[in-house]
This record gives C-alpha cells, structure tokens and sequence, in this order.
C-alpha cells in the first residue's frame, strides 16, 4: 500500500516535472539584468496610456507597470514603454518584445489560451459602448440600424459589434481602421455615424480628441463585458504570479487604507494583514521571489488602486469616470483582491 502511494507520488513528480514550462522564471531574471521592465502600452488613450509633449506615459495601465518595476526592481522609474496598436499588442507579448501588456486589453478565453496568453487580474472593468454625434437626435443604440460605424480591427470590439447588431436584427456598414488616429479622425469628419469601442475608450476620445465634447453622446447600452487588465506569456508561473500579487496589492492597500502618503507610517501597523504586505512581517516577498518591500515599493510609487484610478480615469478628471462596477468589493463594486498570506 505505502509502495503504490509512493508510487503514485513519484508519477505526480515526474508528471509535474514535464509539464512545468522549460524557461520558468526567465522574465524576472531577463528584467533584472536588463534593470527594466519593457511595458507594452496604448499608443494614445488619455487616461490609460498616452504620452505628454516629452514622450512620457501616463495612465492607469502605464501605472501597472510603474508598480510593477517597483516592486521588481525597487524602482518605478525603470520601465520602457512600447507603443502598440491593437492589431500589434500581441505578437508584441508573444514574441518577447515586451515583457508585460498593460493596454486596454480584454481578457478572453481565446486570448487566455490559444495566443499563449495569461492575464494577471483585471484594473478596468469596461462594456462595449457606441457614441454618436448629438445633431443625430440618437437616443439608443437599438436606434442604429443602416448606421456605418467606424471600428478598429484585431479588437473585441469588432466582433461584439457583428454579434449585437445580428442579435438585434440590424444592418450596419463597418469603416474597418487600423490606425487609432485615422479611425478617429473618420469619425469626426463624419465619414461614420458611430464610434464604438469600449465605453472608457469613449470617454477618452470625446475628452481629449472630440474638437467639441458636447457635440457628441455616449449611448446608454453596454454591449458586452471587457475586462481589462495586465498580459503576460504562458510558460512563466513566476513573473505571472508578480503581476497578479502587485494587481492585488495595489488592491488591498486601498481597502486597508494604504495610500502613497501614508504607506511609510502604514509599516508601522500592527494590523497583521498590513504588516504582511508591507513586508514589517517577512515572508510575502520571499513567496514571490522578490524583496520583502515589493508591495510598499509599488504602493508608494503609484498609490493604491482607488488613488491611480482618481488620478487618471476618475469624476475629477477630463474622462469623468465614477468608480461604479471598479469599486471595491466591500462598497459594491467588483474590486477584490486575494488575501496576502
Ligand atoms: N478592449 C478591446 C479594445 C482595445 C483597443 O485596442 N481599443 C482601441 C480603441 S479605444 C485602441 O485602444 N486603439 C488604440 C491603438 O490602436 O493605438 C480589446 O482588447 O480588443
């Protein structure tokens, strides 16, 4: 009996053994050698990735890969960012040019297997949405039948758009764009009825690219869910369970009150839970492979979750985005993390 068992248990190991990925851990190594994180971002949508006058990202997604340097390196400034457009994101991953996608990208299950891909969490719950000028008097999106609606290709979008109006028993004409600044420039200048992408994607282009915002309305209907968040490659456990670990942390500090302000005073807690992931209680860095103040790092450079959230995305921003469904769990919203332990 204790022969078969321990039988069994060497067939596990072998078992595990062949199936665990040749190259584990070969991102954190490649990063520390290189001393940075290569990021691939957005290549212009204010609020998540776009850069200023001087070529520097900023956004939410951006921050991801802030707090992920931190929390790697111990330095959040250690991070190159590759523009991609949506038909590039990813061959981008696949092909090792960039370590991690931090862009405005849905996780599905053909993404999460076929392409190789593993997402690490979700920092934007979103929906499809569709925008139309006002002058249209267009109050719903049932509205659109015989519309042309302009549409970037290699996106969710695309398809959600060929199922909603099928669905609906609606026509519709698609202008099919690859580049994000020609797309939009078709939209403006008319060439489509509608724009459609995801609604915070909306949001951004009427607040920053529309020439007259109030020209233009946001219908009401989500038409689809797109969870966005951070990609990594299949076949590296490690640097796939950091990304996940500084999503949640960035998470947790909010709902523990951890703030970029308050973190230094925060080691100090005798809460267990936070001094367990600000590392005054050793062991999470040491489980993730990484220094025990990984998570102040990261929080301390980009502040938690609702911070970067505010800063980017939130009411008092052009995008004017209220927390809604991107609350935390304990208010609502959809935002929970696992527990550090
Ligand atoms: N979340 C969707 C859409 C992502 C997407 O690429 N959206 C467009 C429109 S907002 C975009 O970001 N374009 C910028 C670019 O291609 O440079 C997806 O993952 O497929």
């Amino acid at each position: 009996m204790m022969i078969k068992s321990m039988l069994v248990a060497a067939t596990a190991l072998v078992a595990f053994g062949a199936a665990a990925p040749a190259f584990a851990g070969e991102s954190l190594d490649a990063i520390r050698e290189r001393g940075s994180l290569i990021c691939g971002v957005n290549t212009g949508l204010s609020g998540f990735s776009a850069p200023d006058s001087e070529g520097v990202y900023a956004g939410l997604d951006v921050d991801v890969c802030h707090a992920v340097a931190a929390a790697i390196l111990g330095d959040a400034s250690a991070v190159e960012f590759v523009a991609l457009t949506a038909q590039q994101r990813f061959t981008a991953l696949q092909s090792g040019e960039v370590d991690i996608l931090s862009r405005n990208t849905t996780w599905t299950l053909t993404r999460d297997t076929a392409l190789g891909l593993n997402f690490a969490g979700v920092t934007f719950y979103d929906g499809q949405g569709f925008m139309v000028p006002k002058e249209l008097g267009v109050t719903s999106a049932l509205e659109l039948s015989g519309a042309t609606v302009c549409v970037q290709p290699g996106t969710t979008t695309e398809l959600n758009l060929a199922d909603y109006f099928r669905a609906n028993d609606m026509d519709f004409d698609a202008v099919v764009i690859e580049s994000f600044e020609e797309v939009n420039a078709a939209y403006f200048a008319g060439r489509c009825d509608v724009y459609t992408t995801d609604a915070s994607g909306l949001a951004s282009i009427r607040s920053t690219v529309a020439p007259n915002p109030d020209d233009h309305v946001i219908l009401p209907e989500l038409i689809s869910k797109e969870p966005l968040g951070p990609v990594v490659r299949h076949g590296d456990d490690e640097f796939f369970d950091i990304v996940k670990w500084v999503v949640f942390a960035l998470i947790e500090a909010e709902e523990k009150g951890i703030t970029q302000a308050n973190v230094d005073e925060m080691l100090g807690s005798d809460d267990p839970t936070i001094a367990r992931l600000l590392g005054s209680t050793e062991g999470m860095g040491e489980a993730l492979g990484l220094s025990e103040d990984w998570a102040y790092n990261a929080i301390s450079a980009v502040g938690n979750y609702g911070e970067i959230f505010e800063r980017h995305v939130g009411v008092n921003t052009s995008l004017g985005l209220e927390r809604g469904i991107n609350d935390l769990w304990t208010r609502g919203g959809l935002m929970y993390a696992m527990p550090a332990r």
